[in-house]
């Protein structure tokens, strides 16, 4: 049976032009740098977000993990969410790995840090305390939404960091969601930040792969620390080259994404027994609970849907995330939506 998927952009398989290019990509040792494919892909990708370099990691999770084993050493402490996917979802590798303390402050309803909260974070020059060295943003933000955050509000923190020396690194897996959301270019996003990751797998397609992006001597660095994490890899221009098509061909398109999700809210707010979050969605992402009437869980509900040919992201006793992307069309959507009239029935 064909699901309409709707658990992730994670799923995404890559398009006929990506396999294409992968059969026909040009490699070599990328952990001698002699990979062309991966050294264009670095290239573009730095120059999207306005960075000097970049360096192609396998996840999200393994560039944000390089990108702070690079800023901090052991005992350093980050200042992060409490809803960030780094402190809630990377299996806390940067304290497991890299002896480094997490600072996290909730984050106000749109997925912002405040200044005031941040500042209050940073720790005194006391040797009871760690010390304070990188704050960590997301942008679009996954749990408070998939929400975005302004270019004016990242040069504020920005400035605000590095006028109390310290540095920044944005956790931008769906960077150019938030870029489109806002009809922006995405290095307006990154202006000042000292790292920032994006993904190539969720809504762009490719199979595999993040970038990392920053000065040259950051990506000099973050390149002996991928290596130590085991993520040096070899004739991997395959997998780049699926991310340069993501890059010439899908970015344009993720608004095609955004607008579905807002036709999947428009449908689902007219069902009785579902409520959606106010201002959802933001981007790809809708997020919904079950109204206290209904007698089902979310996981009895997903199951319903299931049957019905829907996959659904449960994220709480009785609470949703639908996520649309390139493999979700017009029908796909309306099938959701009957399939959620059908379950709570
Ligand atoms: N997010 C996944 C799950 O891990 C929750 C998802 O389905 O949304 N940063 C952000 C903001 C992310 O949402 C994710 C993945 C990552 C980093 C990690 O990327 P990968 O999965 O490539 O390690």
């Amino acid at each position: 049976m064909d699901y309409v998927d709707l658990r992730s952009d994670t799923v995404t398989h890559p398009t006929p032009e990506m396999r294409e290019a992968m059969a026909k990509a040009v490699v070599g040792d990328d952990v001698y740098g002699e990979d062309p494919t991966v050294n264009r892909l670095q290239e573009m990708a730095a120059a999207m977000v306005g960075q000097e370099a970049g360096l192609f990691v396998p996840s999200g999770t393994m560039g944000n993990l390089t990108a702070i084993l690079a800023h901090c050493g052991r005992g350093d402490e980050i200042i992060v969410g409490k809803r960030a996917h780094t402190f809630l979802y990377e299996a806390g590798g940067v304290s497991a790995l890299g002896g480094v303390h997490s600072n996290q402050i909730m984050e106000q309803p749109d997925g912002s840090l405040a200044l005031e909260d941040i500042q209050a974070a940073i720790r005194a020059d006391d040797v009871h305390q760690p010390v304070t060295r990188l704050i960590c943003l997301e942008n679009t933000h996954n749990r408070c939404g998939g929400t975005f955050q302004t270019p004016a509000y990242t040069r504020r923190v920005c400035d605000f960091a590095h006028e109390r020396g310290l540095k920044v690194h944005l956790d931008g897996a769906r960077l150019f969601n938030a870029a489109t959301a806002q009809g922006v270019p995405a290095r307006d996003l990154t202006e000042g930040v000292d790292s920032v990751t994006f993904c190539l797998s969720k809504g762009l397609c490719a199979p595999v792969g993040s970038v990392l992006c920053g000065s040259r001597e950051f990506i000099a660095r973050a390149r002996r620390i991928r290596k130590q994490l085991g993520g040096g890899m070899r004739q991997v221009g395959v997998l780049a080259a699926a991310g340069i098509v993501a890059l010439e061909k899908m970015v344009g398109r993720l608004g095609e994404d955004h607008a579905r999700a807002r036709r999947l809210a428009e449908g689902l707010r007219a069902i009785r027994g579902l409520v959606l979050d106010e201002g959802t969605p933001a981007t790809n992402m809708v997020f919904l609970s079950l109204a206290e009437e209904v007698p089902f869980t979310a996981r009895e509900v997903a199951e319903k849907m299931k049957s019905l040919g829907v996959l659904v992201g449960v994220v709480g006793e009785r609470r949703f995330r639908l996520v649309t992307h390139y493999w979700v069309d017009d029908e796909g959507v309306e099938k959701a939506i009957e399939a959620f009239q059908e379950a709570l029935a």
